[in-house]
């Protein structure tokens, strides 16, 4: 149907004309917004990413998301809480109260703050240890206060159960259970999902992974995301990238939708 380049590649601006006009009312995409915990925590709080080897500002995520969420017109928006009990299995002052596996690189004694460490199974289970932080109904696990929450959105909590940490919004690192974000996409027929947030490198490449592992067209907005570490966020690009997920600026999002 279209016409192509010496390279064999269509013509974007024929694209859009046909996708804008005709293609998008045949195929009725249905786009989410899914924010990922943009969370004091995260921002300036126990977790604050700034701490971190990138030294990036989670704060400076909200602009961004609050725009797309005032100038696009998703068919849903969902924003994912870390929602952790104070017995979570993540937390580097729960550790005297768990036994390791012999596996375990490090030692309950030696183990710091970003190691990873085995827990005892069945299954053995690799972890990374993080400090205290997004406890339920604490101040570190509210939404920041500048983050605007459109209406008829969704919360979905993630984290909860204290035996498995979950760095998707889809499942716990395990796959022991889903979360509610699983059935409410189906139910609205979802297809397209637009995930941002924090941390990059973290829960927004999981959910994007796990996103694009069940089929949905992704699409990552870098600069709504801030992360942990540089390489591990270049990490979840090349991940996203690698499995026809597409990352894209804020300001290309409109026209997507
Ligand atoms: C996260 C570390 C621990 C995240 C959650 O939301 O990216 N990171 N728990
Ligand atoms: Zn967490």
């Amino acid at each position: 149907v279209f016409d192509r380049n010496k390279d064999g590649q269509i013509d974007r601006e024929e694209f859009a004309f046909c996708w804008n006009n005709w293609i998008k009312k045949i195929v009725r995409p249905v786009s989410v917004f899914l924010v990922v915990d943009v969370q004091n925590d995260f921002i300036s709080g126990t977790l604050n990413i700034s701490h971190c080897s990138a030294r990036q500002n989670g704060a400076e995520v909200v602009e961004p998301i609050n725009r797309l969420l005032e100038t696009v017109e998703f068919d849903a928006v969902f924003y994912s809480l870390d929602w952790h009990p104070s017995d979570h299995v993540s937390f580097i002052d729960n550790l005297p109260q768990r036994k390791l596996h012999e596996s375990s690189p490090v030692s309950t004694e030696e183990a710091k703050t970003y190691d990873t460490v085995v827990f005892e199974g069945p299954p053995p289970m690799k972890q990374r240890l993080w400090p205290r932080h997004c406890v339920q109904d604490s101040w570190g696990a509210e939404l920041h206060k500048d983050l605007k929450i459109v209406e008829k959105s969704i919360k979905v909590c993630k984290g909860t159960n204290p035996e498995v940490d979950s760095y998707s919004v889809f499942w716990d690192n395990k796959k022991l259970t889903e979360t509610t974000l699983v059935s409410q996409l189906q139910e609205k027929n979802a297809t397209d999902i637009y995930i941002c947030g924090l941390a990059y490198d973290v829960c927004v490449g999981a959910t994007a992974a796990d996103a694009l592992a069940i089929g949905y067209r992704t699409i990552l907005i870098d600069d709504c995301s801030r992360g942990v570490d540089l390489k591990d966020i270049e990490k979840t690009k090349n991940t996203v990238t690698s499995n026809n997920g597409v990352i894209v600026d804020s300001s290309q999002v409109k026209a997507m939708v």
